[in-house]
């Protein structure tokens, strides 16, 4: 009989329905309280950083991250996702060149004012230094559709929410894990698959910088919504 469980990953497009048991010890609400005020601590401290140490971060924490990533629910379970982590020291420059000069256009003009006045608070501008400073660079790229050796595609579905969801869980289990990260979207992004080599099935979708903050790092004095007016309770 083969294995129902295999240990390493076989498209499912297509077999049958076989679930099985789920049972995860229940956790007592007391612990559960307890952690999530600790979580909710936590994450109150996250802030999207733009000024990075060169200084090295363990890989194994990067990587750790980015399987926690990889657990993220996806639409059918298609999994529609791809990191490609660069290290890589002239690669980082050969990105931050090509993202600095279509920022540059952006700036100049093509975001258009009122996307100009919505960014004059967080202070950034087409300089994107994090993209060589930080010691890694986690492309994210979305699957579009499936596109197998042989050529042949498949439909992908809910790409946009299912990578969505991967990135907001790098970014929590980075947090944790002690590293600043920055989701970086240089717009257009089109220069990443050509630059990475990537197949014509991907689609960038964010450049996360990782590493400490700088010595000197600052942050915009920004304010989070309150609960209060993010929640409606029914
Ligand atoms: N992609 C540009 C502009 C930019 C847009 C938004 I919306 C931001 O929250 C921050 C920046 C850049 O990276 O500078």
């Amino acid at each position: 009989m083969t294995d129902p469980h295999p240990a390493t990953w076989t498209p499912i497009h297509g077999r049958p329905y076989r679930p099985v048991p789920y049972r995860p010890a229940r956790m007592a609400p007391e612990e559960s309280l307890r952690r999530s005020a600790e979580l909710r601590r936590q994450m109150e401290t996250r802030r999207t950083v733009r000024m990075f140490s060169t200084d090295p971060v363990p890989e194994q924490v990067v990587l750790d991250a980015i399987s926690v990533a990889a657990t993220a629910p996806s639409g059918a379970h298609q999994q529609p996702w791809t990191f490609v982590l660069v290290s890589d020291a002239e690669m980082r420059q050969r990105i931050r060149a090509a993202a600095e000069q279509e920022e540059q256009i952006s700036y100049d003009g093509r975001l258009g004012e009122e996307w100009l006045a919505a960014l004059r608070p967080l202070g950034t501008d087409a300089v994107k230094a994090h993209l060589t400073e930080a010691p890694y660079l986690i492309v994210v790229f979305q699957q579009r559709f499936q596109l197998d050796d042989d050529g042949s595609t498949h439909k992908h579905y809910y790409v946009d929410e299912s990578v969505g969801i991967a990135v907001g869980m790098l970014l929590t289990a980075l947090h944790l894990a002690g590293l600043a990260a920055l989701t970086h979207t240089p717009s257009p992004m089109g220069f990443l698959r050509e630059v990475l080599g990537r197949p014509r099935n991907e689609k960038a979708f964010a450049v996360i910088p990782v590493g400490y903050p700088a010595d000197d790092c600052v942050v915009p004095d920004l304010r989070r919504k309150s609960l209060e007016q993010v929640l409606v309770r029914l």
